[in-house]
């Protein structure tokens, strides 16, 4: 694998094609190419210049998922927390070949509390650190999150990797593995439902929080003919958040482009949103995602 490191950003690559980008600035994963074609969503109008969240590829939310609640140890931070938008360091790659050929090459990535600024330390104040490990395989591309409690404090956290996959027409795609599955449904109020489809349509706005799901179980990405497009697993996040922002509301974000652009991505997250994460002093808790693409 090669792995090259150009200003505010680290690529790495496989002999077989794969690729991968990553902007210090989030730890944002803005590309990865796998069967010669671009797999994630990035908007036209994303800005990479640190002023504003990447949107799309996967920004990292953490502390917190959504918009702070009130009296909370959060409530001063930005939405979904200080991690995507904090520069995070380069803390080297590593590779690993079973010998197989099924070579893979590991980005880790380091945030701890010196590292962000003022107003965020003073938002949050608690010592940790965080390492964000970004793997790169032949057949996929694995994200995962240690956090350490290195305060003297127990602090509750949340965390969510926001996932904008790549699709050719979102009216093909159908997201599967979520029938019976609880739901708050952010759409209608944040009331709860229980999913009765095997195999999502996405026709309109959504923006749902799937809960307590077994994370061994993938959620799938199929065509409307069921070929698997994306197959994603997680490691100790048990929700999974599906958003796709339609029409209107992608015309009211100024960094979403095209205004029709909705049509090219459906947001499959993974994460640990629906309760707090409580890490007690001096312990440490790791949690990730694999996805697969073109089963
Ligand atoms: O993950 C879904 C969501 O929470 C939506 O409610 C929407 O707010 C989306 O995240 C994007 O949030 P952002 O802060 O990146 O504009």
């Amino acid at each position: 694998p090669t792995v090259s490191i150009k200003d505010a950003t680290i690529e790495a690559s496989l002999p077989s094609g794969e690729s991968v980008t990553v902007y210090l600035y989030g730890a944002t994963v803005t590309s990865w190419k796998a069967n010669g074609e671009e797999q994630l969503f990035l908007s036209e109008k994303a800005l990479l210049d640190g002023s504003k969240p990447i949107r799309g590829g996967i920004p990292l939310v953490f502390p917190v998922f959504g918009p702070p609640p009130q009296n909370h140890a959060t409530s001063t931070l930005p939405q979904h927390g200080f991690a995507r938008n904090s520069t995070w360091e380069f803390l080297g790659k590593s590779s690993s070949d079973s010998g197989q050929g099924d070579l893979a090459v590991k980005l880790d990535f380091g945030l701890n509390h010196n590292m962000l600024s003022e107003d965020f330390k003073e938002a949050w104040p608690y010592e940790f650190g965080l390492v964000y490990s970004v793997t790169l395989s032949k057949d996929g591309l694995a994200t995962s999150l240690n956090v350490t409690n290195e305060s003297k404090k127990n602090f509750d956290f949340q965390v969510l990797m926001h996932t904008y996959l790549r699709v050719a027409d979102i009216s093909e795609i159908r997201v599967k593995n979520l029938e019976s599955k609880t739901y708050v449904d952010k759409v209608r109020n944040a009331s709860t439902h229980t999913e009765s489809s095997n195999a999502l349509p996405i026709a309109e706005e959504v923006d749902r929080v799937y809960q307590d799901l077994n994370p061994e179980k993938p959620i799938v990405v199929a065509s409307s003919d069921d070929k698997t497009l994306f197959s994603v697993t997680r490691e100790a996040l048990t929700d999974v958040v599906v958003w796709n922002p339609w029409i209107e509301k992608a015309k009211g974000m100024a960094d979403f482009s095209p205004d029709d652009a909705y049509k090219n991505m459906i947001c499959v997250e993974a994460g640990s949103v629906s309760a707090w994460q409580t890490l007690e002093a001096g312990d440490s808790w790791e949690g990730g995602q694999s996805i697969k693409s073109r089963l």
